[in-house]
């Protein structure tokens, strides 16, 4: 699949529908110095729904940007997507209807994070995080907090709930409670959850390494409920030194086993990242409470890894057979087969 310049454009024009007024950039620290030798080559992995974003990204990597900037452009496109329902504009909302957004971010050479959770009102929390990494001592802004310094950075408030999420949520809260006063109508046998969220990791040809993941969390969470995406560790990690990893799925568990550091440092003890990433999954098997088990002792939820290592290997796992992920690199964007633990 080729990405155009078209979608780069359109990019351009929704991000300034979206009211994003991108201030000057202030001076960045010094690069972290590049082992001698060196050779990389630029790869890009993200969740499924990255397909398109993985191209752009790449594209911008080879054309010199940086691979944070780069990543943020990708995961720009879903945010900015109506149609995905896992992530910023007509993401699903809380079980009162509002729509809270998270998403944090790494940025390899500069040894930075930045990270924004239960932000209303917004539709890139991405660009919101990285403006808290750029210009403030802080690494996490959350709620009002985290929306009143997205306006003080001319970021432009809009409405995120789509009709269709409003559709999909008025089904999910007539379906809630049989005895309450909402009716329940004949379409509403299917009720919409999202498993979705973007995780996107960059390597470039001198091996900087940056990562991004946002989302608008579970669907119908409880307001102010904050999941694996917005925090440092957990929803992504990276470390110009060896590489970087994300997830997406159920972020409770992922919380607990820190699984993006995890799988960053069993990269680093010299695991390859799809033996890193199973390793992952294995240790959040471990860290699994009784009630989340199957009689077989495997989960009921779903969890997804995405990694790349600093000289361009990479890999996506997941807990259960058939899950896919987005890769770019000099054979073009392509989905390819997760590794996993457990048939499906
Ligand atoms: C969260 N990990 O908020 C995100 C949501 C997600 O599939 O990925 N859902 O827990």
């Amino acid at each position: 699949m080729s990405v155009s310049r078209r979608d780069f454009v359109e990019r351009a024009a929704l991000l300034a529908a979206a009211g994003f007024v991108p201030r000057p950039f202030p001076p960045a620290a010094a690069p972290a110095p590049r082992p001698a030798g060196f050779r990389g080559r630029p790869v890009v992995v993200a969740s499924a729904n990255g397909l398109r974003g993985v191209q752009v990204a790449y594209d911008r990597i080879l054309a010199g940007e940086d691979p944070l900037d780069a990543v943020i452009a990708g995961v720009n496109i879903q945010e900015l997507d109506p149609d995905d329902q896992s992530v910023g504009l007509g993401g699903l909302p809380n079980e009162e209807g509002v729509v809270q957004l998270d998403a944090s971010c790494m940025h390899g050479p500069t040894k930075r994070a930045g990270a924004v959770a239960s932000l209303e009102g917004i539709a890139t929390p991405s660009l919101v995080a990285k403006a808290v990494m750029d210009y403030t001592d802080h690494v996490m802004l959350v709620g009002p907090g985290a929306g009143k310094f997205a306006r003080a950075m001319g970021f432009k408030e809009q409405n995120l709930l789509t009709e269709k999420s409003r559709q999909d949520w008025m089904r999910w809260k007539a379906r809630l409670n049989p005895n309450d006063f909402w009716l329940d109508h004949d379409d509403d046998l299917k009720i919409k959850f999202t498993t979705g969220t973007i995780n996107m990791n960059a390597v470039t040809a001198a091996g900087d390494v940056a990562s991004v993941t946002t989302t608008s969390g579970m669907a119908y969470k409880i307001p102010g409920r904050i999941g694996d995406s917005p925090i440092v560790g957990a929803g992504q990690y990276c470390d110009n030194l060896v590489g970087a990893a994300g997830s997406t799925g159920r972020g409770e568990a992922n919380i607990k086993t820190c699984a993006s550091f995890l799988a960053v440092e069993f990269m680093r003890q010299g695991l390859a990242p799809r033996d890193a990433l199973l390793r992952t999954l294995e240790r959040v098997v471990a860290m699994t409470e009784p009630r989340l088990l199957r009689p077989d002792g495997r989960p009921k939820f779903d969890l997804e890894f995405y990694a790349i290592a600093k000289d361009g290997r990479y890999a996506g796992a997941t807990l259960y057979a058939g899950g896919r992920f987005a890769v770019c690199d000099e054979r073009g964007a392509r989905l390819e087969e997760a590794a996993h633990l457990f048939p499906r």
